[in-house]
């Protein structure tokens, strides 16, 4: 049997503090609850997953660079890095497999300095302010988005 295709879930700082503090904005799912989550839906699509948290830009940076052999779409949570890392953004650009940006929170209801994303450039989609779901409608989309590369009906970017 073919091996399923695994995505690459990652996400970025203070996210592994979900669940303990501003509910008002964030809900009370935490990140063990939304990887559970994932981990089902990725398992009804037929899809593997490796999920991921760090505090450290560079980390992120270096899982994305290892995800370009290893793995066939990413679905990233930058949490503040969305709005200042380039570094981010670059690594992503060079990946050459899907892209899905997700954020628990409506960025664009928030404050001024969230409304931009720098990592959405280099996604296929973005997903906002829907909490947790989100991260399953990322999983949804980048199920069809790598069936759709691989019938070479769209070009990595
Ligand atoms: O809405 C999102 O998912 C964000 O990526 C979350 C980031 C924020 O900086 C982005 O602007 C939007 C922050 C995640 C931190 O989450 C916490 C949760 C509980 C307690 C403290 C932080």
């Amino acid at each position: 049997m073919a091996k399923a295709p695994k995505i690459l879930i990652l996400n970025g700082p203070n996210l592994n503090m979900l669940g303990s503090r501003q509910p008002e904005v964030y809900r009370s799912t935490t990140l063990a609850d939304i990887e559970a989550m994932c981990r089902a839906r990725a398992r009804d699509l037929g899809l593997a997953v490796d999920f991921r948290q760090s505090n450290s830009e560079g980390e992120i940076v270096g899982w994305i660079q290892t995800a370009k052999d290893a793995c066939a779409g990413i679905a990233i949570n930058p949490g503040a890095y969305s709005h200042t890392s380039v570094a981010i953004l670059d690594a992503l650009l060079a990946v050459e497999i899907p892209v899905v940006e997700v954020h628990l929170s409506n960025i664009h209801r928030r404050e001024a300095f969230r409304h931009h994303s720098y990592v959405s450039q280099a996604a296929h989609g973005v997903i906002c302010g829907l909490g947790a779901k989100g991260y399953l409608m990322a999983l949804d989309g980048l199920a069809q988005l790598i069936d759709e590369f691989k019938g070479g009906e769209m070009k990595a970017r």
